[in-house]
């Protein structure tokens, strides 16, 4: 006799909505004067990559363009974006991350 909103004595069994958040790509984007040691140590920085890790990821990046550094909900990710990008403007590289929907 829950979840009978409008009250017309009908019953009904509502379960709690547990929506899950939609999910997002955290992405680098390769260029030709970002340092390499400079994008590793962003993923280990920024992506709590180890050193291998980030190693592997940034020159998946060097040799295809473009790579994923994480999956996160969209505030989380957002706020990825703008502390690589805030990071790279302040040491003067040009290097790019852009998030994408899954
Ligand atoms: N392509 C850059 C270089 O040769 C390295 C790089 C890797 C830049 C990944 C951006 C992202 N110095």
């Amino acid at each position: 006799e829950n979840g009978d909103e409008s009250g017309t004595g009908t019953a009904t069994k509502t379960r709690p909505k547990t929506k899950r958040p939609s999910l997002y790509r955290v992405l680098l984007l390769n260029d030709d004067y970002t340092p390499m040691e400079f994008v590793v140590h962003v993923l280990e920085r920024f992506f709590h990559k180890g050193p291998e890790e980030a190693t592997t990821i940034m020159l998946h990046v060097h040799h295809n363009g473009v790579g994923e550094c994480g999956v996160y909900t969209y505030e989380v990710a957002e706020t990825k974006v703008t502390q690589v990008m805030d990071f790279a403007r302040k040491h003067q590289h040009p290097l790019q991350c852009v998030m994408e929907k899954k």
